[in-house]
């Protein structure tokens, strides 16, 4: 099996890293702590092509592949795991209207996320009733002359207050998932009202708003895909995000792996480092094997969406597995750092609450293994 990266991967995973290192890193402490949107790095982000990494050069995107991507997500999410969902969240949304948007809405949104002219993009799956089980969403969209009508309540919506457009799933007729549509909403819309952001455990820098939709009136051309085709639009682009959410936790999890290494090898107790005492090697070796495992896992995926293949069961492991791997990596890390793990001093503190949404987001562990072992037994 060859695992060598091509030139293209190498590329955009060194320009992600030196970026990364070079603006995020410094800032991801303060950035944590005063909870400001990144925007000033999104918008270089979008400058070096990582707002677009595996969408085609003709809407403005790297056009560099799903592999690129997960590296890229790794690199940035070792800095700032708050910038690298609302990486994760605008790839996603550029990635699904170019699958299924028209040429018209490509022009209009792709473009524009891409060259960070939308600073953002935003997901609007989740309602307050309706989380694991979107299929039961309640937010309608009935149609009105030339357009339909929007009501509703969304939940979790990443850059919800930021994002310049917003892909929202409706009811427009009928039970079930197949009653579901899906619509381009676009930032300023008088019926699109983001809510105050949550106050979160980690992430602090990424805006997570609820959203109301209150008589929001969207043209017929607004409609991505087909009427009742929304549901299928969702899973397929959630079988791309959880390699990105895989690749997230991967990058977290280097970080405070990497953290650990530095400060066992620093800190000195009866005599030396820790790092001399078996026990912190054997929580090093299973952080190390462990993420190896996650980052394998993350790839093969990627590789089969790549290669338009099926890869819905494998992006489930691999999310799955990596996000389970990477908290037990951020609290192993907090482990080794003993007490000054515990404070603000210390990123890996920070790693701990940032890693912890990622086996609930884009899915649960409990989801994946739905997802996983509904494969298995088919
Ligand atoms: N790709 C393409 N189509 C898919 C699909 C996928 N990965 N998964 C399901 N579908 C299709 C099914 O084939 C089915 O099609 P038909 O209507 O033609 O039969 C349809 O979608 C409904 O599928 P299913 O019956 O499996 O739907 P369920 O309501 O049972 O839901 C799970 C399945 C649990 C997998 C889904 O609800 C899910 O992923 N939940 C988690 C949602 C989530 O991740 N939320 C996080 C927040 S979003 S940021």
């Amino acid at each position: 099996m060859d695992f060598t990266l091509n030139e293209a991967q190498l590329l955009v995973q060194r320009t992600a890293r030196d970026y990364a290192e070079r603006r995020l890193k410094p800032a991801a402490a303060q950035l944590d702590r005063s909870g400001v949107f990144p925007l000033e790095y999104l918008q270089e982000m979008a400058g070096l092509g990582l707002m677009g990494v595996n969408i085609s050069e003709g809407l403005g995107g790297a056009e560099a592949g799903a592999v690129a991507y997960s590296l890229a997500m790794t690199e940035i999410a070792a800095a700032c795991a708050s910038t690298a969902v609302t990486m994760a969240v605008t790839n996603m949304v550029g990635e699904v209207i170019e699958a299924f948007g028209t040429e018209e809405q490509r022009e209009r949104h792709v473009t524009a996320l891409t060259s960070g002219r939308h600073v953002a993009g935003a997901f609007a799956l989740s309602e307050p009733e309706a989380g694991s089980d979107p299929g039961g969403m309640r937010t309608t969209a009935t149609r009105v002359d030339g357009g339909y009508l929007l009501e509703g309540q969304k939940q979790w919506i990443t850059s919800g207050a930021h994002a310049g457009v917003f892909v929202v799933w409706a009811r427009t007729g009928g039970a079930g998932t197949r009653g579901i549509s899906c619509f381009l909403v676009e930032k300023g819309n008088p019926g699109l009202k983001p809510g105050r952001a949550e106050d979160k455990m980690g992430l602090r820098a990424s805006n997570t708003v609820p959203l109301t939709l209150e008589r929001c009136f969207v043209p017929a051309s607004a409609l991505l895909g087909e009427l009742g085709g929304g549901f299928k639009i969702a899973m397929m682009a959630l079988d791309g995000g959880r390699i990105g959410i895989a690749s997230q936790a991967c990058g977290i999890a280097r970080a405070a792996l990497d953290a650990s290494g530095k400060y066992a090898r620093d800190r000195q107790q009866f005599g030396k480092p820790i790092a001399d005492f078996q026990a912190i090697q054997w929580m090093l070796a299973d952080s190390a094997t462990e993420l190896d495992a996650a980052l394998l896992l993350t790839l093969r995926a990627a590789s089969l969406k790549e290669a338009r293949q099926p890869f819905s069961r494998e992006a489930s492991m691999a999310k799955l597995f990596a996000s389970e791997a990477a908290n037990a990596i951020c609290n192993r890390a907090v482990q080794v750092h003993g007490g000054y793990g515990y404070t603000r001093e210390f990123a890996v503190e920070r790693h701990l609450r940032d890693v912890r949404v990622t086996t609930i987001y884009e899915g649960t562990s409990e989801i994946q293994r739905t997802v996983i072992a509904r494969s298995v037994l088919r």
